[in-house]
């Protein structure tokens, strides 16, 4: 298998960190460049046809895209350890923790760092702070809800890792470019529990 991704991007690093957990040894990393526009040449775009990474390029050669379904798969394929729920109710409560956290925290933190950073207008076009303003202001109350759930269970969504803490946790990670520090605004539960994911091995961004 192949895993096309780039250096701290948060959607791939979310595949990647899955993959890491589940100690997969041969997925072959491959790195883009979306600075360099990398993932919008022909080529690439016929593995992603809307030019987004991650993609997981099966050994039979289907180019799976979507951090999620791809998440999906290798949990399917490789069940242990166990990071989606493993019954019925609890595979739905950690499914929603997810969901809230890629779309109430990715997707904010991205659109936020998309519309404000001076160097993503190579990526992104045109930029609007007005909107870039208002989506730092939901990452805000999301740091605040994610600081009290932290400060009464020691996991995103309850009291065991899953893919919930890897998604929050890669969008917290690429927040720093924009300056988001989660003790810097008093938000100790998550800074704390940021430390905990950041000190295991499927964290590290080589
Ligand atoms: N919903 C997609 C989002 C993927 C995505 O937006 N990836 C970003 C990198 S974090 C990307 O490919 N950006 C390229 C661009 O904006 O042109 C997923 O979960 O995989």
């Amino acid at each position: 298998m192949k895993l096309y991704t780039a250096y701290r991007a948060p959607y791939p690093r979310r595949a990647l960190m899955f993959i890491r957990e589940k100690q997969i040894a041969d997925v072959e990393i491959v790195n883009i460049d979306l600075m360099k526009n990398e993932h919008r040449t022909e080529s690439f775009k016929a593995l992603s046809p809307f030019a987004r990474i991650p993609v997981l390029q099966l050994d039979d050669g289907r180019a799976l895209g979507e951090s999620r379904a791809i998440c999906s798969w290798i949990e399917a394929k490789f069940p242990e350890p166990n990071l989606m729920g493993s019954d019925p109710e609890e595979r739905a409560w950690i499914e929603m923790h997810d969901r809230r956290m890629d779309f109430y925290w990715m997707s904010p933190i991205i659109a936020w760092i998309r519309n404000s950073l001076p160097n993503m207008e190579t990526l992104v076009g045109r930029q609007y702070p007005d909107f870039a303003q208002g989506q730092r202001e939901i990452v805000f109350k999301t740091a605040a809800w994610l600081d009290e759930q932290l400060a009464r269970q020691s996991w995103v969504a309850g009291e065991r890792f899953t893919i919930a803490d890897i998604t929050a946790f890669c969008a917290l990670e690429v927040a720093r470019v924009v300056h988001f520090r989660p003790r810097d605004a008093g938000f100790h539960a998550l800074q704390e529990w940021r430390d905990r994911i950041a000190a295991r091995d499927s964290a590290g961004i080589e």
